[in-house]
């Protein structure tokens, strides 16, 4: 949008002083971001109307991402970034004597997510309004968003995120747009004189769920897509027998956190209801839609939507959509059950069993019975119209009924026309592996889409002097089309180039020194390698692999102190969930590893060991630019994309990783030599599986080096971990070591030292990381859903 400097100026006063009846001398910081919030919505909001608007009248077709998780971090900066006034309003706040940086410090990170799975879908948001794709989002509204990490002596300690405490600008409560979604009671079905069974039901709990729009700005387009999260309120004229406090607490449980604790029945009953809450309101709404504003035959309604299921959490989409159909519009089974599948695709994240989820089939029939009946439902169809085609073992091994459990990444799969994995080798392992007996009935709905990342937010907004650097050297075409960094390659030669992006990471990691110096009290070297692990903490990602590492350089440094090493600063952030002891355990070791190494004066700043409090989208847009290694060291077949890899990438690090996930494209993409590969292949780790050879114990015994370091964990070498580090020890040294770490230690070993060995050249390093920025390209989300929205969700992107 044109937006001058003065007018922005005004518009700020004005809003400042109407809202608040303060003036510039008197406000606050919060009141500035309130006022500044306020003017910024009151510029897209136009541009947001007219857009639904235009929707409306050509009809066209929209894609819904339903997904029990969102990161989007900080609105405010993206939001400027996109309408293309991020300048301006810097430099009119400036005139003011604010800073910018400062009034975004304000806002707090909207967290209604764990980690990667949420941060994709935020990306898609981007990316979809970006690309001028009609993609909106569905989801929870969580009064509390991922818990606030404390690190207290060396612990993880869980703090509420209350992040809705000081309101939420971005949000338009819809009241008019509430829908009810009901639980519980009976249900019996009835003929209706005409042949049809009508559903009648009895003493349902009746919760009210209240829609909460978040706009998503597309980036200089005149797209604004919708974020609909769904808060669950009672609803007011209420049975007498719901009339009391009990049944509002419970009502108010279902938006109030994300991922309740899962460890015990009730926890379990609650987060089912979450997902049904947020599929029941989301599909309603979208009928209401089309059917009410838009006149549609609902018979049609295939053309006109997709539904996304993201991961199994939104897998009631399929039975819901069903019962909507069928229960509420009164469409035929069959004609439904077509465009359920014409309707709804679905994305698998993970092949770790953990996630994929099932249900016992009581706990559906008891919470969801008509749920519970069009599934059954589905399922004897099913089995009927393939038990003559495929034979009775296919179809056993692939039921959504079986052993008392709802299978629901089987009805995923089931009720939807495309499952996708999300790189290359993921994608392979479900059709190969994992999924084998589905990809041999459907082999037509399974398909790959690699993840890919929101460049804006991971380069223009969290590295303004790369994204300045780069305009200087290759112009500003890259900012709309990220595979224009490919032009960068002509200048893998050129000095000047190659001195100012050496510039950019050494001021950006002054930035992260001062970050770690506030929140840490550690001082660390800008010139030392900065070497970053940053990601859910979980046994499979390795973090431990990492820890092993740095004892091992700790003691060649103590047997050896004039040993010529180059200083490494190593970074961690990551969140273990709550009821994950082991993961905790890991989180205190690596704390008692940096006390130990950070204190010990004979060491000086060779090495130092930070694990940073609370790692969320902020502190990532700090800790990234600054990286000159990524480390994205899971076990091969383990890890199904990454997306940090992408980011590190982006901003001009090296990655260290094995071949596992969106590594190896990343690897192919980048070019031999430009980054640092080591470890098992996912074959050879499929080969321990088979033959249930390895022996991690052997290793243990016959590898001086790792003798060293685990007897460390138990000898009170490294001090105050006495039950951790057993812990640890036993994990691999008794129980065989579920992820490798120790058959991959050696080759790890071998990569960091020729890691360090490139760095010591560092015109040589330098280019390896050109290359890696010039050839990111094909990670930008914008092409990840341009994929979606071609070969899944069949929508088309506006013409500007
Ligand atoms: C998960 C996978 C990642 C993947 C991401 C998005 C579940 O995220 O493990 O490999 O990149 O989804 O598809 P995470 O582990 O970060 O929570």
């Amino acid at each position: 949008m044109k937006l001058s400097k003065k007018q922005f100026k005004q518009d700020f006063e004005e809003r400042l002083t109407s809202k608040f009846a303060t003036d510039l001398t008197k406000a606050g910081y919060q009141e500035i971001y309130d006022a500044l919030a306020s003017v910024v919505k009151h510029y897209y909001a136009n541009i947001w109307v007219a857009d639904n608007q235009y929707k409306d009248e050509t009809g066209k077709k929209q894609a819904y991402y339903f997904s029990i998780e969102f990161l989007p971090g900080k609105m405010l900066k993206s939001n400027l970034l996109n309408l293309g006034i991020l300048n301006t309003v810097r430099e009119g706040l400036n005139d003011f004597g604010i800073e910018l940086d400062e009034v975004a410090k304000i806002e707090p990170d909207m967290a209604i997510g764990n980690g990667g799975l949420g941060r994709l879908a935020s990306c898609f948001m981007d990316s979809l309004a970006s690309t001028g794709l009609p993609g909106n989002g569905n989801g929870i509204r969580y009064r509390y968003g991922l818990f606030k990490q404390k690190i207290v002596d060396g612990y993880q300690v869980e703090l509420p995120d209350s992040w809705l405490n000081n309101g939420n600008p971005w949000e338009v409560r819809r009241a008019d747009k509430a829908v009810e979604v009901t639980f519980g009671g009976e249900v019996w079905l009835e003929d209706d004189g005409k042949g049809n069974l009508i559903p009648h039901y009895k003493d349902q709990e009746r919760v009210l769920a209240v829609p909460y729009d978040t706009p998503m700005v597309g980036f200089e387009n005149t797209t604004v897509n919708n974020m609909c999260l769904w808060r669950s309120e009672v609803p007011e004229e209420l049975d007498p027998k719901f009339q009391n406090l009990d049944y509002m607490r419970q009502t108010s449980m279902l938006s109030a956190e994300l991922y309740p604790d899962d460890s015990n029945y009730d926890g379990r009953l609650l987060r089912l209801k979450q997902e049904y809450f947020f599929v029941s309101a989301g599909l309603q709404r979208i009928l209401h839609h089309y059917k009410g504003t838009q006149k549609k035959d609902i018979r049609k309604i295939g053309d006109y939507i997709a539904v996304h299921i993201n991961d199994t959490h939104p897998a009631l989409c399929v039975p819901e959509f069903m019962r909507l159909l069928v229960d509420e519009y009164g469409v035929g089974w069959n004609r439904a059950w077509d465009t359920t599948l014409k309707v709804m695709s679905y994305t698998n994240h993970t092949i770790l069993s953990e996630a994929l989820e099932k249900w016992p089939e009581e706990m559906i029939k008891q919470l969801l019975p008509r749920i519970y009946q069009i599934i059954v439902e589905i399922d004897r169809r099913r089995t009927a119209e393939l038990l003559p085609k495929v034979g009775a073992t296919l179809v056993h091994n692939t039921r959504i009924i079986k052993d008392g459990q709802i299978h629901m990444a089987n009805l995923s799969i089931i009720g939807s026309h495309s499952t996708n994995g999300v790189a290359k080798l993921h994608s392979d392992l479900l059709k190969d592996v994992e999924l084998h007996d589905f990809y041999e009935i459907y082999p037509e709905r399974f398909n790959n889409k690699t993840n890919g990342i929101a460049d804006r937010r991971w380069i223009q907004i969290a590295n303004e002097r790369l994204s300045g650097i780069i305009d200087e050297t290759i112009g500003k075409s890259w900012r709309h089309d990220l595979d224009e960094l490919k032009l960068l390659k002509n200048f893998n030669n050129d000095e000047k180039t190659l001195e100012q992006l050496q510039k950019a990471k050494f001021d950006d990691k002054l930035r992260l020194a001062a970050v770690i110096k506030e929140q840490k009290g550690i001082t660390v070297n800008p010139d030392a390698i900065f070497d970053v692990q940053v990601k859910r903490l979980h046994a499979y990602k390795r973090q431990l692999l990492n820890a092993l590492h740095i004892l091992k350089l700790y003691f060649d440094l103590k047997d050896n102190p004039e040993l010529d090493r180059i200083p490494r600063v190593f970074i961690f952030g990551a969140k273990a969930a709550p009821s994950y002891h082991y993961a905790k355990s890991i989180i205190k070791v690596i704390n008692e590893i940096a006390n130990m190494i950070n204190n010990d004066q004979t060491i000086k700043d060779k090495l130092k060991v930070v694990f940073m409090e609370n790692y969320n989208v902020s502190l990532a847009e700090v800790i990234i630019p600054a990286a000159n290694v990524g480390e994205q060291i899971s076990l091969a077949s383990k890890e199904a994309s990454g997306t940090s890899n992408m980011k590190f990438m982006l901003n001009g690090a090296l990655t260290i990783g094995t071949l596992d996930g969106a590594n190896i494209e990343i690897f192919e993409a980048a070019g031999d030599g430009n980054n640092f590969v080591f470890g098992l292949t996912k074959d050879e780790v499929y080969e321990y599986y088979r033959n249930g050879n390895y022996n991690a114990r052997d290793i243990y015994e016959q590898n001086p080096v790792v003798n060293r370091i685990l007897n460390a964990l138990i000898d009170g070498t490294v001090p105050n971990i006495k039950s951790e580090g057993r812990e640890i020890f036993d994990s691999l040294t008794v129980y065989n070591d579920e992820y490798f770490v120790l058959r991959d230690f050696n080759d790890y070993v071998r990569a960091q030292a020729e890691l360090e060995k490139l760095y010591r050249d560092q015109k040589a390093w330098t280019q390896a990381s050109l290359m890696n920025i010039a050839n990111v390209g094909r990670f930008s989300s914008d092409r990840t859903v341009r994929e979606y929205a071609d070969d899944i969700w069949y929508i088309k992107a506006k013409k500007e």
